[in-house]
């Protein structure tokens, strides 16, 4: 027996048709066809820039109003400003500041999002990865990959006389709304506030940060690198080197990226990193890239400008510690007039594994 209500004959056939197969949680795919396969991609995310002198005032009184302990991890997060309330920067990774006061312990835990750190600011804190301590200092790349106990510190203490008696503050970059979207997420705390050291600092570094690697011992069959902390000095002199060196990227300046030296591929196997100098007087061409980037702006001073596929165009003026977000497929030209150096992040190796990033260099 049909028990649906009489159709109702004031409406076109078709709305008609659309309301009957709408209870049986049916829809049209032409009505939407066009919006699901765009002809490039409109992502939903905007440009945005915070600059530091507005962030960090908030980022300090965060301490006033709360300890790392309670806070378990205390962020300000940066939301993109059309995705507000979801935690994101862009569409697949998340985003955030971290403040550690002397003294202060953010607890061990793991969880399967991977985190990458980029220390923005101060002395005394360490990231400890796998039993091993990573001091932080600023400029510094660490990542704690997927699954991996982490826990961080700052051994300062309050009246100390030497540097290390100010706040630390550090960019997490995590792919916690990729890892949302594939509904993969498990996390669990550890037994102890700190995990216990196993090998001294530096050791990951001695064995793969040389271009050697240890003889009698496999690389390690993970998908992440074996390094998890890429001290600034390092980066910065290759950038410095090659500025002097080697012929100008029109597009980039100078930009390395950060690699698993076992592998050759990206740090952790869902986000890309890179530093990049532009050098004093740098006035750079726009490209555009299906990855969205955040970008934390390591010294010096300049400009992005940012312009959406539908024309809509920001300029950001760029000091030191401030961050921005370029969205998928939005233009990003580069200048400074007194020399700059930026890190970057993006979900580039997950795109590049399914074969899906694009990149087109405008002239
Ligand atoms: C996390 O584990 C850290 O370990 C930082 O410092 C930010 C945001 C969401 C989920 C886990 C950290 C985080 C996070």
């Amino acid at each position: 027996m049909d028990l649906q209500p009489p159709p109702d004959t004031a409406l076109p056939d078709r709305q008609r048709f659309y309301q009957a197969i709408d209870r049986h949680h049916l829809t049209p795919l032409w009505e939407v066809l066009h919006a699901l396969v765009p002809s490039q991609p409109q992502s939903p995310c905007v440009s945005a820039h915070w600059p530091y002198a507005t962030v960090r005032p908030f980022l300090l009184a965060s301490g006033q109003v709360i300890s790392a302990e309670e806070a378990v991890r205390r962020v300000l997060v940066l939301e993109n400003p059309a995705l507000r309330g979801q935690s994101a920067i862009t569409q697949s990774l998340y985003a955030g500041l971290q403040l550690l006061l002397p003294g202060e312990i953010a607890p061990s835990h793991r969880h399967t999002q991977s985190a990458l750190r980029f220390v923005v600011e101060g002395q005394g804190a360490y990231t400890a990865v796998n039993g091993e301590r990573a001091t932080m200092r600023p400029g510094d790349f660490i990542i704690t990959p997927s699954w991996t106990w982490h826990d961080h510190g700052h051994t300062g203490q309050p009246g100390d006389s030497v540097d290390s008696s100010g706040p630390v503050v550090w960019l997490d970059g995590l792919d916690i709304p990729l890892v949302r979207f594939l509904d993969a997420g498990f996390a669990e705390n550890g037994a102890v506030r700190s995990q216990s050291v196993t090998q001294p600092e530096g050791t990951s570094l001695a064995r793969f940060g040389h271009n050697m690697a240890p003889v009698r011992q496999d690389a390690p069959a993970t998908l992440h690198s074996p390094l998890f902390s890429y001290p600034y000095e390092r980066s910065r002199e290759a950038l410095d080197t090659l500025s002097r060196n080697a012929p100008l990227d029109p597009w980039d300046g100078v930009k390395l990226r950060y690699v698993n030296p076992v592998t050759g591929g990206a740090p952790v196997p869902t986000m890309a990193a890179c530093m990049q100098l532009l050098p004093a007087g740098f006035a750079g061409q726009p490209s555009r890239q299906t990855d969205g980037a955040v970008y934390s702006v390591v010294e010096g001073e300049g400009e992005a400008t940012i312009t959406s596929s539908t024309g809509t165009s920001h300029r950001f003026t760029l000091s030191a510690c401030d961050h921005f977000v370029v969205p998928s497929w939005h233009t990003l030209q580069l200048a400074s007039a007194s020399g700059c150096v930026l890190f970057s992040f993006s979900d580039r190796p997950v795109q590049q594994a399914l074969g899906l990033h694009r990149e087109e260099r405008l002239p």
